[in-house]
This record gives structure tokens, C-alpha cells and sequence, in this order.
């Protein structure tokens, strides 16, 4: 079973993704929790990069960086994961090429489609968990947490409200055209709601 928890920066779906792993390993269940852009040593170095707000990065090599990241994370960490049967939880996926890249800078969806299978091998998750706010209220969350941890502000914090409001609504389109694995959640309530609400839609697994 692979799942991919998505949305805007500050929707929660990072605190979300934690909950179910530590829940399905209290049930006894062999998970993997991981990430994109990372995952693995390499893609570690390339999301350094990618985020990083000293770097200027081309649109089409940001895609092709976000791609090659993708394609070591899969053949090493997630196929593996899978083939032993393991439960494999990733916090961003293939679909948030399609949201920032596509919807956000507007790069042609047909190409990202086609690259995004090629680095995965045609991977597509069993569920899409997208944990849906309005881009307002991801990006207050998100700088309060920055702020909280003196973080500096990485290169995708710098965009307008505008861009996450494409990036929003690109989300809402794909799982619209995608019901049957894309489930929308309300992530404006807090935490302990948005897990019950979680659960429920993952409760033939979890
Ligand atoms: N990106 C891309 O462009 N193309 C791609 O193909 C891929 C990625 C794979 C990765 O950033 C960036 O890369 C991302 C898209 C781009 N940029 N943006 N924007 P990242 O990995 O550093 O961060 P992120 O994935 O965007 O999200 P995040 O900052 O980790 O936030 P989150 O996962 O949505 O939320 P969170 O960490 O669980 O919570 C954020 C804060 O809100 C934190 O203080 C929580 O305690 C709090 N929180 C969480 N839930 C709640 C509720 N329910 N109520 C109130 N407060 C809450």
C-alpha cells in the first residue's frame, strides 16, 4: 500500500503523515515514513538545493532536479519498501510536481506527466491523501512554525499568494479528476480532528 499525503505548504500534512505511522506501528504494521524532495542520500543533497533561497534555479531544471530526486527515492526507499510489503507513507509525491510546477509555473501538464512516469516507473499511489487550506491560512501556519524554530525562509516561501492559490486550486482539479484515488480533507480544524478525519478515510487499512 502506498500513500501520499499532499497540499499546500502548512496544511498539515506533514504532522498528519507522523500520526498514521505511529498509529499503524502500534497495530503492529512494518511502515515506511518518508518524504519528497529527499529520501535518500542523494535526494537529501538535491533538496538542499531545490529549497535553498540563495539559489536562482531555471523552471525546466528545477523540474528536472524535483525528477531526478524523485526517481532515486523510488528505486531505492519506496519499490523496495513495497516489494517486502511494507505500508509506504510519503509526505509529497509525484502530484506535487503536477501542483507547483504545472498549475503553480504554469510548465505544460502533458510533459510533466510524461517525465513524472518516467522517473517512477509508471508508480502510481494506491491513495492520495490531500489535506486541503486556503493558501492564507498554509502560509500563516507555516511562517509561525519558521519563526518558532528561527528558520530562515526557503526558496518556494518567497512566492506570492497568488502561485499558491493556483497551486490550491491545481490540487482540487487533479482530485477532481481522480476520485477514486484522491481523497480531500478538510484541514482547517485542529490536529486531533483533521487525524480523526484521516483515519476515516483510511480505515480498511489503518
Ligand atoms: N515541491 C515542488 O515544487 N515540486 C515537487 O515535485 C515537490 C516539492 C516534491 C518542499 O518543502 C517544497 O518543495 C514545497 C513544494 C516543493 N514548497 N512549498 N511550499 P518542504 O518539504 O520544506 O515543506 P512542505 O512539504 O511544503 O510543507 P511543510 O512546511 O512541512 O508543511 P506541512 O507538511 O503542510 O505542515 P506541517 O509541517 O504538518 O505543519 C506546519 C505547521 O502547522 C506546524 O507548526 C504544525 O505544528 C502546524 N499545524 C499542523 N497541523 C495543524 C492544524 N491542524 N492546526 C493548526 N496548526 C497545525
Amino acid at each position: 500500500m502506498f500513500i501520499t499525503f499532499e497540499g499546500i505548504e502548512g496544511s498539515g500534512k506533514t504532522t498528519q503523515e507522523r500520526l498514521v505511522a505511529e498509529h499503524l506501528r502500534a497495530k503492529g504494521r512494518t511502515v515506511v515514513a518518508t518524504k519528497e524532495p529527499g529520501g535518500t542520500p542523494l535526494a537529501d543533497r538535491i533538496r538542499a538545493i531545490v529549497l535553498d533561497s540563495a539559489n536562482v534555479i531555471d523552471p525546466i531544471a528545477e523540474v528536472l532536479l524535483f525528477a531526478a530526486s524523485r526517481r532515486q527515492h523510488t528505486t531505492e526507499v519506496i519499490e523496495p519498501a513495497l516489494a517486502r510489503g511494507e505500508i509506504v507513507l510519503c509526505d509529497r509525491y509525484a502530484d506535487s510536481t503536477l501542483a507547483y510546477q504545472g498549475f503553480g509555473r504554469l510548465i505544460d501538464l502533458d510533459r510533466l506527466r510524461a517525465l513524472n512516469n518516467w522517473a517512477t516507473n509508471a508508480l502510481v499511489p494506491h491513495r492520495t491523501l490531500l489535506f486541503d487550506l486556503p493558501e492564507e491560512a498554509g502560509l500563516t501556519r507555516a511562517r509561525s512554525r519558521n519563526a518558532n524554530a528561527d528558520m530562515d525562509e526557503g526558496r518556494f516561501e518567497l512566492e506570492d499568494l497568488r502561485f499558491f492559490r493556483r497551486v490550491r486550486e491545481g490540487y482540487l482539479s487533479m482530485a477532481l479528476a481522480e476520485p477514486r484515488r484522491f481523497v480531500v480533507i478538510d484541514a482547517h480544524a485542529d490536529v486531533d480532528t483533521v487525524f480523526a478525519q484521516t483515519l476515516a478515510v483510511l480505515k480498511d487499512i489503518a
